[in-house]
């Protein structure tokens, strides 16, 4: 059977699910919300990795049906959390061709009763390069409403300044790469992930590190002021129930 013909019943029969990962305030040491992330469990191939998938659903198209999912699902476990607490959602470039984007994250919100500026929406760079205007129009209407925008694996993409600049972004998101260079064995590498660390916050904009996985990398970020970190070293991504009881042991 085709992984294609399998996502297809996949959302009908509820074999997707998200997870969760937190993401920390670097001063406070305190969570300011989740990033939601998907998993497929498969009956027959067990646990499908959204890298494997996520091009074969924006290829078939079934990126947006299943993105509504996601916008659906992950607002209404926001709904649950106390009201300080952010939900990032992924967005796949193919989201932003569907007219329906704007009024599907409009109804999340509506549904699960949650104040727009909770939501923050990650979009990477190559989205955004590849039918900049839309992308734009889009993400114009989307502030609009009060919700939140963060670049997502910056470094790794083609930004110039000025787009840099045009852009309505929040938030720049770190790529894990250069996080794992902060730490890295060559002088080289080092030196330019600390340089991109410092761009992304001389922005002004809300900066999270990635893939933050030991002490050393968070002690650099915090001397070079990065206001966010994710990663490992904190929390994997994690079920719902388990974001209930880490919410509970915060309070
Ligand atoms: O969670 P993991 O590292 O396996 O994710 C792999 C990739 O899949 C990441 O680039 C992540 O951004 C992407 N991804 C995870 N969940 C979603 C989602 O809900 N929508 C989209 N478009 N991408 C996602
Ligand atoms: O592209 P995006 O940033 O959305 O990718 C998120 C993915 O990164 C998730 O699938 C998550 O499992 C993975 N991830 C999160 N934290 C870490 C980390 O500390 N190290 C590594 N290697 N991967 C991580
Ligand atoms: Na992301
Ligand atoms: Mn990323």
């Amino acid at each position: 059977r085709s992984l294609e013909r399998d996502m297809r019943s996949a959302l009908a029969h509820g074999e997707f699910e998200l997870h969760y990962q937190p993401f920390i305030h670097v001063v406070s040491g305190e969570t300011c919300g989740f990033e939601a992330l998907l998993r497929w469990n498969h009956p027959e191939r067990g646990r499908v990795s959204p890298a494997d998938f996520i091009p074969l659903a924006e290829e078939t198209g079934l990126i947006v049906p299943l993105g509504e999912w996601v916008l659906m699902t992950a607002c209404a476990e926001a709904a649950k959390w106390p009201d300080d607490l952010k939900i990032a959602v992924n967005l796949s470039p193919v989201q932003f061709r569907s007219p329906e984007l704007v009024p599907v994250v409009m109804r999340a919100l509506a549904n699960a009763g949650i104040a727009s500026h909770r939501l923050e929406l990650e979009v990477t760079e190559t989205a955004i390069i590849h039918d900049s205007e839309t992308v734009f129009a889009v993400l114009a209407q989307l502030h609009a409403l009060g919700v939140r925008i963060a670049l997502d694996d910056f470094g790794t993409g083609y930004s110039s300044l000025s787009f840099l600049q045009k852009f309505p972004f929040d938030k720049v998101k770190i790529d894990r790469s250069f996080v794992s260079e902060l730490s890295g064995a060559s002088d080289e590498s080092r030196r330019i992930a600390r340089a991109v660390v410092r761009f992304a916050v001389s922005l002004g904009k809300t900066t999270t590190a990635e893939g933050v996985e030991t002490r050393e990398q968070l002690d650099i970020l915090r001397a070079d002021a990065c206001v966010e970190v994710q990663g490992f070293h904190f929390s994997p991504p994690v079920q719902g129930a388990r974001v209930a009881q880490m919410i509970g042991e915060r309070a």
